[in-house]
């Protein structure tokens, strides 16, 4: 039987080897012929993050790390490399957030900037340089690619009539047009969406369309704007990407094919703004470019910028076609990155195009959307504060975690397994255990690496294989995979020292044990510098800790990495495990999340209908003392009052138990109370009256008290 279902298996696996086989190997010609070619330099660039609100693990998992890892391991492997990010300071969030703090969009930018630029330094994001839209430089270069494609009539001037609010004296853009949705019918939709119901909008389809800013009731008024010709540059953009590229990620590719088949329409560059950069045109006042326009033309800015503080010529990075630009986004972005800017930049000319833009999905947490306005977040800048020195755990966890191809789920729970179970159960316990052992029996001194027997040998020869298996999958932008791959030489060294059982064997054959601590100490070498990438702060500190001077990625290509007599230094703990309570902690922190925004969502109830004075008067409203409080034997919710009502003792039942849980305390209070409500049996005891309370956002019911105290029995009214 059980051979049986071996040699079934065993066919099974064969017949997968060879219908694999071909399919295999086209992939690899694919991929291989696109990282074939050797490009002199790099320029890396990450999508610009609004300077609205501070970064998230979305934005890491999806952007931020990758293009981190990657560009660590460019510059390992010798590579002339230009990492370009910078804070997008334009745009109408900006001014919207701006508008509700009552300050101005420039105070904004400013704090988001430094927080978002900090940041990133902490977590190790490792930038030529970190600038923004809203300085000097970027205003001269944003409007000289403007001019540029003006004077050459590359744009289509058209004049549109657009809503004008009268009282502002401006026009609005679609986030500032408020109405009726037309779809599901809610008020206070806005002009681009009704948030509602989810649809897409556009503000001639508001009902009633009228200023957020004032209230006021919308104009058409005639506006003028320019507009870069996007299908005339169809027949190219086909061409270029869906011919030329291929090997692009199918997510990228996927959302290109289908705007191109939808068929390319004119886009409007500039808008009526008052925040951006002004349109460089007589006539144009109260004109700023798009901000898709001008964020762009900001890795341009910031490369120029960091090129004149080193003296180096910024054109080579974006003009030579023997640079590789690669542009790191998230999917939201990919119409901009691989139609609009390239498209820009074709129509100014000399720029060479991304020769990828690997964007990523998008990450949840906890099962549920990422939202800055829910705060349904983990903040970076929150993180970093909470978790000091565990920057490499999250570059880990949204590394294995990354929504490479499909969105993917952020939890403490996996956090917490991946440290525990991951690295520190496997990269860190095979480490610590290496170089525990080499202190012990060696006193830090490598042994020789000799005598190997065949396993040792086909172990040796597997850990060769990293360098070039882990670079391959970072040449092709597969982030997980590679980091995957790097966990597997970890888990052969772990497997390797574990059936080895150096602890046991070194009092029967202490030779053999030279041979075991010898070759996992190359493997402890090998994985700190194929992990410097991922986990740069723990390669540093373990390459300081085995005395490792690392030159670049090719030095994992050499067996012998710590030479026989190298006496590597003391071990300390590369990770340590997350407890519980944490994980507890931040599902907390995620729990009041959830109720503040219940709470914020609330609004008080619709006003009933009118009623007259004289039905007013006929509810009879009056003070009374509280005598006794007690709750009502058997019922949960309710308290027994004894009420002084001016003239006489009078009970009354009420269903507040749940929020009084020491009723005796009341005693001595005055409440107000209906006298003349019909009296009515609760729970076996005769309610004469009701006691009036008031019911907050979260449904707690509160007494109400006279501001002083007064006679018992006055009325209220
Ligand atoms: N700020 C949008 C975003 O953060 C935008 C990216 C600009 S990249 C040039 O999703
Ligand atoms: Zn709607």
């Amino acid at each position: 039987m059980q051979i049986n279902v071996l040699l079934s298996k065993n066919i099974k696996n064969h017949l997968i080897f060879v219908s694999l086989q071909p399919v295999f190997y086209n992939y690899l010609s694919i991929t291989m012929e696109s990282t074939n070619k050797h490009f002199k330099r790099y320029t890396v660039t990450t999508a610009l993050p609004y300077a609205n609100g501070p970064v998230h693990i979305g934005h890491l998992a999806g952007v931020y790390i990758p293009a981190d890892t990657y560009v660590r391991y460019l510059r390992m492997r010798g590579e002339d490399v230009l990492f370009v990010g910078g804070s997008d300071e334009h745009g109408v969030p900006i001014t919207i957030k701006a508008e509700k703090e009552g300050c101005t969009p420039q105070d904004i930018v400013d704090r988001y900037h430094a927080i978002i630029k900090k940041s990133f330094e902490e977590l190790g994001i490792s930038y030529d340089i970190y600038s923004r839209t809203s300085s000097k430089m970027h205003r001269a270069t944003a409007q000289e690619f403007f001019k540029k494609l003006y004077d050459e009539g590359k744009f289509i001037e058209k004049e549109t009539e657009q809503y004008f609010d009268p009282e502002r004296q401006k026009f609005l853009s679609d986030r500032y047009i408020v109405g009726t949705c037309p779809k599901c019918g809610a008020e206070g939709a806005y002009g681009d969406q009704c948030e509602k119901c989810g649809s897409s909008l556009s503000p001639d389809e508001l009902i009633n369309p009228h200023s957020q800013l004032s209230g006021a009731a919308l104009v058409k008024k005639p506006t003028k704007h320019w507009y870069l010709p996007l299908d005339q540059y169809e027949p190219w953009l086909r061409e270029w990407i869906l011919e030329g590229h291929k090997e692009w990620k199918s997510n990228v590719y996927g959302q290109v094919k289908s705007w191109l088949d939808g068929g390319l329409q004119p886009r409007a560059v500039t808008r009526d703004l008052d925040w951006g950069v002004p349109v460089p045109l007589e006539n144009a006042d109260g004109k700023v470019l798009y901000v898709w326009f001008d964020a762009p033309i900001g890795y341009i800015s910031n490369t120029k910028e960091i090129c004149e503080q080193r003296g180096d010529d910024w054109e080579k990075w974006w003009k030579d076609p023997e640079t590789k630009l690669v542009h790191f986004i998230g999917k939201d972005n990919i119409v901009f990155h691989c139609i609009i800017f390239p498209c820009m930049m074709k129509a100014y000319g000399d720029y060479i195009m991304p020769d990828n833009v690997p964007a990523n999905e998008f990450l949840n947490l906890e099962n549920d959307k990422i939202s800055t306005s829910r705060n349904w977040a983990v903040w970076l800048h929150e993180y970093l504060e909470e978790f000091p020195g565990k920057q490499d755990v999250l570059r880990y966890v949204l590394t294995a975690n990354a929504p490479e191809t499909k969105d993917n789920n952020f939890t403490w729970k996996d956090y917490q397994d991946r440290n525990n179970n991951e690295l520190l159960a496997i990269f860190g316990n095979f480490v610590n255990r290496t170089l525990v052992l080499t202190h012990k029996y060696y006193e830090g001194a490598v042994p020789v690496l000799g005598g190997l027997n065949d396993t040792d040998k086909a172990v040796i020869e597997e850990m060769n294989a990293y360098p070039s298996k882990i670079g391959h999958l970072l040449d092709t932008y597969k982030f997980r995979e590679a980091l995957s791959e790097l966990m597997n030489l970890a888990r052969l060294g772990n497997k390797y020292l574990t059936d080895n059982e150096p602890w046991k064997q070194i009092k029967t054959d202490p030779e053999r044990v030279k041979t075991v601590m010898a070759v996992s100490l190359q493997i402890v070498a090998h994985l700190a510098i194929l992990s410097e990438p991922f986990l740069p702060f723990s390669a540093k500190k373990l390459q300081q800790m085995i005395g490792l001077t690392v030159k670049g990625w090719n030095d994992a290509c050499e067996t012998v990495l710590l030479p026989e007599g190298h006496v590597i230094g003391q071990p300390e703990l590369l990770f340590e495990k997350v407890e519980d309570r944490v994980v507890a902690a931040q599902l907390q922190k995620l729990e009041d999340t959830k109720k503040a925004n219940q709470l914020n969502a609330w609004k008080p109830a619709e006003v009933k209908q009118n009623v007259s004075f004289d039905d007013f008067m006929k509810v009879d409203i009056r003070v009374g003392t509280i005598l006794e409080c007690q709750k009502v034997p058997k019922a949960d919710k309710l308290l027994q009052f004894l009420i002084d009502d001016g003239m006489n003792k009078r009970t009354i039942v009420s269903g507040i138990a749940k929020y009084y849980t020491e009723p005796e305390k009341l005693v001595g209070k005055q409440v107000c109370f209906i006298a003349n409500f019909e009296p009515r049996k609760l729970k076996g005891v005769v309610s004469e009256g009701m006691i009036l309370s008031a019911e907050d956002k979260d449904g707690r019911l509160v007494l109400l008290t006279p501001s002083d105290l007064v006679a018992p029995g006055c009325s209220v009214g």
